[in-house]
């Protein structure tokens, strides 16, 4: 029986990944470094998860002699830098720039109201899914029992830690939960801790491999814009 579902956020719940990458740019060009991440760079990025972890492997992989001007240690630098980074983001989330993905708005506000229970497993920071709904649909941040997120474990997706996490907060078994996700290390995480995988594909995850998922979405519902204006043609 499904009592919970459990999303993904970056790309999931919104087209985020542009936003993130926008921001990781403007922070690179503050710190005077001269570093661009163009799209198809970032695809191959994404499959490093969390934004720390991926420039330190950008680093690793494209700029090996790298040392922070600044003096700091490297994991300081990261830190610092990817600090900026967020703040990039929520300014660019505060402006309205990312809306909700088609059918997240219905889908979230329908398992509630049935009386199914909702959870989050993300790799971004706290902060971040808050300022997505702040901005987008306040009244459901408090819909979420639980909000596994960032730092909060140690290994970050595709290991199935934050979806341990979630499902030990929820005190449910994976079989009772289902998880909704929009790339291939989100989905490793949560076949790895047993739970079925929805995927929901978006242009930076539709030619991840998805083995193990369930079902491939192109979204998860009718736009609303159009559903609207049926229900308006009905009543006139
Ligand atoms: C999302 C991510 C995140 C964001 C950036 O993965 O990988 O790193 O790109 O977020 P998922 P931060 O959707 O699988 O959780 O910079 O805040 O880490
Ligand atoms: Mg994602």
């Amino acid at each position: 029986e499904l009592k919970a579902l459990i999303f993904d956020v970056d790309g999931t719940l919104a087209e985020t990944e542009e936003g993130h990458r926008l921001a990781f740019n403007r922070a690179f060009a503050d710190a005077g470094l001269d570093w661009d991440w163009p799209p198809a760079l970032y695809t191959e990025l994404l499959a490093v998860t969390g934004g720390k972890e991926r420039i330190a492997h950008y680093i690793a992989r494209h700029r090996p002699d790298f040392t922070p001007p600044t003096g700091q240690p490297l994991p300081e630098f990261i830190a610092a830098l990817h600090a900026a980074k967020t703040k990039h983001y929520a300014a660019l989330l505060a402006g309205g720039g990312i809306p909700l993905r088609p059918g997240v708005a219905r889908l979230l506000r329908e398992a509630k109201d049935a009386g199914v229970r909702l959870a989050i497993a993300t790799t971004t920071s706290p902060e971040n899914v808050t300022a997505l709904f702040d901005a987008t649909m306040p009244e459901a941040l408090g819909w979420f029992e639980v909000i596994g997120a960032g730092d909060a474990v140690p290994c970050k997706k595709p290991a199935p830690d934050i979806y341990l996490h979630v499902l030990a907060a929820l005190r449910l078994p994976p079989a009772d939960c289902l998880a909704i996700e929009d790339s291939a290390p989100g989905t490793h995480a949560a076949r790895g801790a047993g739970l079925q995988v929805i995927v929901a594909l978006n242009d930076y995850t539709a030619s991840n491999d998805f083995e193990g998922a369930m079902l491939l979405l192109d979204h998860l519902g009718e736009p609303d814009v159009p559903f609207k204006l049926l229900s308006g043609n009905a009543n006139s």
